[in-house]
């Protein structure tokens, strides 16, 4: 006789065979027949309860980054489904692998303007590499597993919009998943390209690496490579931490956020080398000189920059080819010059750190955060000016992790990505560093944190302000306008949530705190009354200048206190 099974539950088999162990969400009257498959399922997946869809959303986002596993996130059809859309945003844009699981009203009331009916197979088209609504619960088992495969096959979001009533039938149990018999097969590396590119490297006297995310899987590949060519180097925000930001060879990131190193060494270099990158500032990007570019999709080769030889392979195979069948260059004076440039931006660095202030000064605090995270920190970096003193002021270690929304760039990404460190990694501390404003989008997940014991320290600056936004308007010449917050005693908010919450005033209550909580046994969060510290622009380009100067050169110079650095290309003379 055929076995039988309750179609739900073999739908939550599925995924337990792909080896999801944890669904974010909040259960609800369209998804209840999931939830319940769940439920009789617990001791092999966890349910997260989530307090707004949305964090389910970044949770999984965050989740799939981190992990490169695939994450699922649920919620029940309209409200709660339009919640998950920007989290689901998030994981499409920096490639994160995630499943959404969407409940939806009884398949007989389709179409007929129901309560809470929304039309999700057609909302969510556009986040979605797999969308689907499933309307036979023979296929249910079937569609899940396309859907994981097709999360994994793209990098991406899959959908399915699942009726209430499909999932709770009895069918009969012969679906096999697929999961052991899925693989990737990654594109050849072409040896006559890698001996080219070996000797355009031999042939450049200035040649400069951008890393991007695409590198991540590359750690030890790409080290290898910038320090066997002596090259210098500049990280992408997704690629922060991929060679230890600390690297002799390092130049930090580029663009806004970046140094004027790195800037420099991008405008005086003559041979640009993009390893698993897409970055999209033009106005950072040298476009008069050759390039290389390594990415393992053929439709990424040029997209930004021209290109005069691609190798479209998987950074690692081509970076272990690279590393084995060219002569080392044992010193470039290019190099010596980046390295030379660079210990005077942190020189400058140390400066920024002693400048007048009142409360507690961002540089400094990222800084002294920096210095005592554990080698095994996973940092999950919130938008706002927290992802500009990250970029300058944490030293990102190749064996800590650092998530944030590269792409979509969303507020409120910080909490959701330490939650789901937490519970992806248990044994891997985590800082979630936020504004005050971004904190605010997602707040009410502290106690999520609580909830289910997971220990972490969330660092809010309190500045009272979307300061951003404020050199944002200020930048193109703007008035300042609608960018003060009310202060929310967020110390008070962690206590009533069941954490701890502290308040700190100064850097030495900051330091103290930081100390203190090193090795936290429940959620902290530490509410930081700091001062509004200009973000440094590593090097302002022109359309910028213009903004400031509409404020005055005063008043720019005092906010950004422009650095007297020599330029690059007097540093150069030294070493030619
Ligand atoms: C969801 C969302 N809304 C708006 C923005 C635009 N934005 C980027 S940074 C920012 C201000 C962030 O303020 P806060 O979190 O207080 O950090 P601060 O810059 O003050 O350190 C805003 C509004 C965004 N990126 N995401
Ligand atoms: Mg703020």
């Amino acid at each position: 006789m055929m076995t039988k099974i309750n179609a739900a539950d073999k739908m939550v088999q599925v995924m337990e065979a792909w080896g999801i162990d944890n669904v974010y969400g909040l259960p609800g009257d369209s998804v209840d027949t999931t939830v319940e498959a769940l439920y009789r399922q617990r001791d092999k997946i966890k349910f997260t309860q989530v307090r707004h869809e949305e964090v389910a959303a970044l949770a999984a986002a965050a989740h799939g980054k981190l992990t490169g596993k695939v994450s699922v996130c649920l919620s029940i059809g309209g409200p709660g489904a339009i919640h998950l859309l920007n989290g689901l945003y998030d994981a499409k844009m920096d490639h994160a692998p995630v499943v959404a699981i969407l409940g939806q009203i009884q398949s007989h009331l389709l179409t007929t303007g129901f309560f809470q009916e929304v039309n999700t197979p057609t909302l969510f088209e556009d986040v979605a590499v797999y969308n689907q609504m499933v309307t036979n619960p023979n296929t249910l088992p079937a569609v899940m597993d396309e859907a994981i495969r097709a999360a994994y096959t793209h990098n991406g979001v899959a959908v399915l919009t699942i009726p209430d009533d499909i999932p709770n039938h009895t069918i009969s149990d012969t679906f096999q998943p697929t999961a052991e018999q899925f693989y990737i097969d990654k594109p050849q590396t072409n040896i006559t390209d890698i001996d080219k590119a070996l000797a355009m490297i031999q042939k450049a006297k200035k040649p400069v690496a951008l890393i991007g995310g695409g590198a991540k899987n590359a750690q030890v590949e790409a080290k290898e490579f910038v320090e066997r060519y002596s090259i210098p180097f500049i990280q992408t925000m997704p690629a922060k931490g991929t060679i230890d930001d600390d690297h002799p060879n390092a130049l930090g990131q580029i663009g806004k956020l970046g140094t004027k190193p790195a800037y420099e060494a991008m405008f005086n270099s003559d041979l640009l080398i993009l390893i698993g990158t897409d970055y999209p500032y033009a106005p950072y990007l040298n476009k008069k000189i050759p390039a290389i570019q390594i990415d393992n999709d053929p439709e990424k080769i040029g997209h930004r920059h021209n290109i005069d030889l691609a190798l479209v392979a998987d950074s690692k195979d081509a970076l272990t080819l690279l590393n084995t069948r060219g002569e080392v260059v044992a010193q470039r004076p290019f190099l010596s010059a980046c390295q030379k440039n660079m210990k005077t931006w942190r020189s400058w660095m140390e400066d920024a750190k002693n400048k007048k202030h009142t409360g507690v000064l961002p540089s400094k605090m990222f800084a002294k955060m920096s210095e005592v995270a554990p080698d095994n920190t996973v940092w999950s970096i919130d938008v706002g000016t927290s992802t500009s003193f990250g970029a300058r002021f944490i030293d990102v270690k190749s064996t800590q992790k650092y998530t944030i929304s590269a792409w979509l760039g969303t507020m409120g990404c910080a909490l959701p990505g330490s939650i789901a460190s937490k519970l992806a990694m248990p044994e891997r501390p985590t800082y979630a560093i936020c504004g005050d404003g971004a904190f605010a989008m997602v707040m009410q997940d502290f106690v999520t944190a609580v909830k289910y014991d997971l220990p972490m320290v969330v660092v809010v600056s309190n500045n009272h302000l979307l300061a951003f936004i404020e050199y944002e308007q200020q930048s193109v010449g703007q008035q300042n306008y609608g960018i003060d917050l009310a202060d929310i005693d967020f110390a008070k908010f962690a206590e009533a949530c069941g954490g701890i919450g502290v308040t700190v005033k100064t850097d030495e209550e900051f330091a103290q705190a930081i100390e203190q909580y090193k090795n936290p046994t429940k959620p902290v969060l530490i509410n930081a009354a700091t001062y509004d510290e200009a973000p440094l622009p590593g090097k302002i380009v022109k359309d910028e200048a213009e903004g400031y100067l509409k404020f005055g050169f005063e008043y720019f110079k005092e906010k950004f206190e422009i650095p007297k650095m020599p330029p690059l290309r007097e540093i150069m003379r030294q070493f030619l």
